[in-house]
């Protein structure tokens, strides 16, 4: 009985490993330099960017970033309108077939919301990336610095 209990349990292991690894290799859209912007204590939400290549021959769209480590995340587009610039909420960003969409300072990015702790530079955070079409990746982000800090104020040139 020991070893029927074993092979269930390899059997078990082997699955979840299989799952895994498909679930990476499904996506059409591959996540790359993920970063979360290094902020003062006083300041948050926290900016983060990242490059979303959509490999595929249909548009994707994001609809939800999510993470442990924060209460939420809402994907914003800075624009300058009048001569100013602020940033809008967005519902979701569509990533056209075989494009790819750069969130930027000054364009697409996502804002992290009540961090659970002070993040510096050099600290990691998973962040969940969930699609239209109800594919959902996890990736990990890395903390750095930036040259000119991202106030996140609603009125402030670029
Ligand atoms: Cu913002």
């Amino acid at each position: 009985m020991p070893r029927i209990k074993s092979l269930y349990y390899t059997v078990f292991l082997v699955l979840c490993l299989s799952i895994q690894v498909a679930l990476a290799d499904d996506l059409p859209i591959k996540i790359t330099n993920v970063w979360i912007s290094e902020a003062p204590p006083a300041v948050s939400p926290l900016a983060a960017y990242a490059s979303l290549q959509n490999q595929s021959s249909y548009e994707m769209t994001l609809v939800a970033v999510s993470s442990p480590d924060f209460s939420n995340i809402e994907i914003h587009l800075s624009l300058v309108a009048d001569g100013m610039a602020r940033m809008e909420k967005q519902p979701a960003m569509t990533i056209p077939a075989e494009a790819t969409i750069e969130l930027s300072p000054g364009g697409y990015h996502l804002m992290l919301f009540n961090p659970g702790k002070q993040f510096v530079a050099g600290d990691k955070a998973m962040l969940v990336f969930t699609f239209a079409d109800g594919s959902a990746v996890s990736i990990e982000a890395s903390v750095m610095k930036r040259n000119t800090a991202h106030q996140h104020k609603h009125h402030h040139p670029e």
